[in-house]
């Protein structure tokens, strides 16, 4: 049971650690997701390309959405 507690801890922790490098860029309330209205703040998106994108339709984009997505959505973004 204490093995399964660290397993867990250690999976949390390293995908978090991995939430930090796409996410965190556009995430300026840092709820952990990008809604659209964050992700255009830094980039020219349509919202039909995020759509695509947010691939469970729950209105944000995830670390890996975002990442599955980059080619199409932040190849026009500012910083
Ligand atoms: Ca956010
Ligand atoms: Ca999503």
């Amino acid at each position: 049971m204490k093995k399964l507690m660290v397993m867990a801890v250690l999976a949390t922790s390293s995908a978090s650690a991995l939430a930090v490098d796409r996410v965190a860029r556009f995430d300026l309330n840092t709820d952990g997701k990008v809604s659209y209205e964050e992700l255009t703040k830094s980039c020219d998106v349509r919202k039909s390309l995020f759509e695509i994108a947010d691939k469970n339709e729950d209105g944000f984009l995830s670390n890996k959405e975002l990442r599955d997505s980059k080619s199409y959505l932040l190849s026009n973004c500012k910083k």
